[in-house]
């Protein structure tokens, strides 16, 4: 019996527990401890204070937020004094009890931090205009939480580190080192200078906000690139330092990362270290411990043998100053052996410089994803967790909700209800379509740290199995419909985040993602409705959706070479791990429906993209009436020792002009431009050209192929913006058949307007009708039979894309003729015979 009731009582406090987390006075970060009795405390009332500890004002002001210091209510009474416990883990700074009782509230505090902490509870707590009755026990797990504003690329403005320290203060991070690679007065060339006036500034209003919100604002120097091992250059610090101390920073850092060189030696670094130990540190006072970012800060990086760079600082530097670590590699999961490792050969507790959500080595895409691979038994062996960001702050606040979280208590970290609580807490007032898209922005695409996240997790089962069911002939209705209701949830998500977030720079930081995430809804959708047309037999009716993936694929190249065009990795992707690869799967599939590959009939066409660049191997062709061009390549091209690109054209074209432009400033040392009449025997072509870019106006008659060849033994380097040969049928009717009648969905005929064309026909005896897959986007246009005698017949006149027409009606024809009217971009993909 007594068990029993034991047993219903757990269960019952195991409700009230969860119900706490789950409730809109969920706090976060986590409490250590809490419970929660029944009953509320009334905030329609002013408060009294008590107690042996003076609030600042920063904890005041929650105060007067969180009660109605105006009303005539009884005022309740809340005492806060200094903590007097023997619970080493309470006394840190930031820790504090917090009792709320109906008839007072009491706060123990370690310090000033903690009765802000406690405050930030309490405001957490309050629930319309109730506080529950709690009784809370709590305090950091990890001594410095918080981030490292230490990413190459375009610093946070000041606006944004504002935003950030209040987001920060709420949630109980406390830390913030300021070391944006791109700031010249932090590293290279200028670390020795004093800032500008305006940044000086600047910074001490930061120093004073980060007070306000009970952060410590570090300030780290990047002396490595041209540290001159010297007394001078140990001035120079010092001296800098002293400046930044004037403008009120009472942390500093030495980063000593990305460099190469005389700067990398360890027994110089920590010799600097500990000089500025002795000759600042210890001589202020008020000045935190000193912390170092090392050369060697992953393991991948490091010296394993003994007695090498880490053993060194270990020994040498000063016990009380922290080093910095990635981790196994730069961008890395945090693990207790990886800890275990590094902290026995610095002889200290790591202070973890975690690259998450950091997107400076993939700009194209953002890291909205779930924060995981974080070790949760650790606590012991940090000394500090702080997390590198995005460029973009308002976004990296997904994550760093979840660094919060996961540093003030490690045991209780959960990723997936932090990241779902994170949607909620940076966008409440469209938490549903902002967690949609976080869901599909996680992943970060290919990249040379081969740090990867998962995506797309809810749908990427069904999808996968929906592809191969596909791949083997099989449709799954359910599973289809599944992905069809996802992306049509999709494509609202921009317009909802748009019109009721109420924060415009996340809005700026994100809207072009946005702008690509609806497009990604639209073709996902239209893919689906191609997909049903399909399963219905419907050949016509998917053509045309067909056409339309088409034009929002290309609608969605267009914004990706649009927006965020940095010279590194431009542009914008978004579901780039499922939904895109399920929608260009499909895709391509398409070309075996429209054209199932009978064998029966040649290719007509030949031309080509001829190349040995592996990294080229898909790169499209454009193809028109009179030019055949490679499409542009965005990135750097890298041809090495004798690697080559080009064109080969068909044998019944003629070559007539060559134009090209391979942006570089160098192009003809060691590269040449080559033509070729067999593809086997080349010969070099003599350009005139500006910066890699020129025109060939004469080609000799029967050139079949141009390239262009790195003929020196080093790698050469340059941008493909052009590279189009103009051309000319040998027998025009050939000519222009040869796109239409390649069996490529990639390929097809561009008419400009009032360009018509005959297209020669060879009816096959077994083929029972002529189809056509065209482009006319909604234009009138005709389609005639021409006969031996060059006699015409209107066969169609109309705006349909997918034309059938029995091969009983077209007995004496040789040819087709289409006459467009006026139609422009009036696109002839195939003409078929089945
Ligand atoms: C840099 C950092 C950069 C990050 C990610 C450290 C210690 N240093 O590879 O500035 O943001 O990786 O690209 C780094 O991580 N170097």
């Amino acid at each position: 019996m007594k068990q029993k009731q034991y047993l219903l009582i757990a269960l019952f406090s195991f409700v009230i527990n969860f119900t706490t987390a789950q409730s809109n006075s969920a706090i976060y970060p986590n409490p250590q401890q809490i419970n929660v009795v029944h009953g509320t405390v009334n905030t329609d009332r002013s408060y009294q204070l008590q107690g042996n500890f003076k609030l600042k004002p920063n904890s005041t002001a929650i105060l007067n937020e969180i009660f109605d210091t105006t009303s005539q209510n009884k005022a309740i009474p809340i005492t806060i004094s200094l903590l007097k416990t023997t619970d080493k883990n309470l006394n840190v700074s930031g820790g504090y009890t917090l009792k709320i009782n109906n008839e007072f509230i009491q706060i123990n505090v370690f310090d000033n931090r903690a009765a802000f902490y406690a405050l930030q509870t309490l405001r957490q707590l309050k629930k319309g205009n109730s506080l529950p009755l709690v009784d809370i026990v709590d305090f950091p797990d990890v001594l410095s939480r918080g981030s490292v504003e230490g990413f190459y690329g375009n610093p946070w403005s000041h606006v944004d580190r504002i935003s950030q320290f209040k987001f920060y203060g709420a949630l109980k991070l406390n830390t913030y080192i300021y070391g944006p690679k791109n700031d010249p007065y932090h590293s290279s060339p200028n670390w020795r200078k004093p800032y500008p006036e305006k940044e000086a500034k600047q910074i001490k209003e930061l120093v004073q906000e980060a007070k306000n919100n009970e952060i410590d604002f570090t300030w780290a120097i990047h002396p490595g690139l041209d540290i001159k091992w010297n007394k001078t250059d140990s001035l120079a610090i010092l001296n800098k330092f002293e400046l930044m101390y004037d403008l009120g920073v009472r942390s500093y850092a030495v980063f000593f990362d990305d460099i190469s060189g005389e700067g990398t030696k360890a027994e110089k670094q920590a010799q600097l270290l500990n000089y500025l130990q002795s000759q600042f540190v210890e001589k202020k006072k008020d000045v935190l411990p000193l912390i170092m970012c090392p050369t060697e800060y992953n393991k991948s990086w490091s010296n394993p043998k003994p007695d090498t760079y880490l053993d060194i600082l270990g020994d040498k530097l000063h016990p009380s100053i922290h080093v910095m670590w990635t981790g196994d590699r730069v961008i890395d999961d945090v693990s207790a052996a990886d800890l275990d490792w590094i902290n026995k050969r610095i002889k200290r507790k790591a202070y973890i410089w975690w690259n998450f959500p950091v997107s400076d080595y993939v700009r194209d895409h953002l890291l909205m994803g779930a924060a995981y691979g974080l070790d949760t038994t650790i606590k012991k062996e940090l000394s500090g967790f702080v997390s590198n960001p995005m460029e973009r702050a308002e976004a990296s606040k997904v994550a760093l909700f979840s660094v919060a979280l996961y540093s003030w208590n490690l045991k209780s970290y959960e990723p997936m209800s932090a990241w779902y609580a994170a949607a909620k807490y940076v966008m409440p007032e469209a938490s549903d379509a902002f967690q949609l898209f976080n869901e599909h922005n996680s992943d970060l695409g290919a990249n040379g740290h081969g740090y990867r996240r998962v995506e797309s997790v809810l749908i990427k089962p069904i999808v996968d199995s929906f592809l191969a069911a596909y791949k083997n002939g099989n449709y799954s209705q359910e599973l289809a419909s599944k992905i069809k209701i996802e992306f049509e949830n999709i494509i609202p998500v921009a317009d909802l985040i748009r019109s009721k977030s109420q924060n415009k720079n996340l809005l700026r930081e994100i809207d072009p993602w946005l702008t690509q995430f609806n497009l990604l809804g639209k073709v996902g959708l239209e893919t689906m409705l191609y997909l049903e047309a399909q399963q219905a037999t419907n050949k016509a009716l998917a053509w045309n959706h067909y056409l339309t993936i088409e034009t929002l694929l290309d609608n969605i190249k267009v914004v990706d070479k649009t927006f965020n065009q940095n010279p590194y990795q431009p542009g914008i992707k978004t579901g780039s791990l499922v939904l895109m690869p399920f929608v260009k799967t499909i895709f391509e599939q398409a070309q075996n429906y429209f054209i199932p590959t009978t064998g029966k009939i040649e290719k007509m066409s030949t031309t080509a993209l001829i190349n040995s660049t592996e990294k080229l191997k898909n790169q499209p062709l454009q193809l028109n009436n009179n030019s055949i061009a490679i499409s542009p390549v965005l990135e750097v091209i890298n041809l090495n020792s004798q690697e080559f690109i080009g064109l080969h054209i068909d044998k019944s074209l003629q070559a007539n002009e060559f134009h090209f432009n391979l942006d570089s400033s160098s192009l003809l040392e060691n590269g040449q431009f080559e033509t070729s009449k067999d593809g086997i025997n080349w010969e070099p072509l003599t350009v005139e050209q500006k910066k890699g870019k020129g025109t060939v106006k004469v080609l000799a008659t029967g050139i079949k192929h141009i390239r262009f060849k790195n003929t020196g033994s080093s790698v050469k380097s340059f941008f493909l913006r052009e590279f189009k040969i103009m051309v000319e049928g040998a027998d025009k009717d050939v000519d222009q058949a040869v796109y239409v009648r390649d069996y490529s969905l990639a390929t097809y005929l561009e008419l400009g307007t009032k360009e018509n064309v005959k297209i020669p026909l060879s009816l096959n005896k077994d083929a029972k009708t002529v189809n056509l897959l065209l482009r006319n986007n909604g234009k009138m246009f005709e389609l005639n039979q021409v006969n031996k005698r060059a006699k015409k017949t209107q066969i169609y006149k109309g705006t349909e894309n997918y034309i059938v027409i029995p091969v009983k009606q077209l007995k004496k024809a040789t040819a087709l003729e289409i006459i467009t009217n006026g139609s422009k971009d009036f696109k002839i993909y195939e003409i078929l015979e089945n």
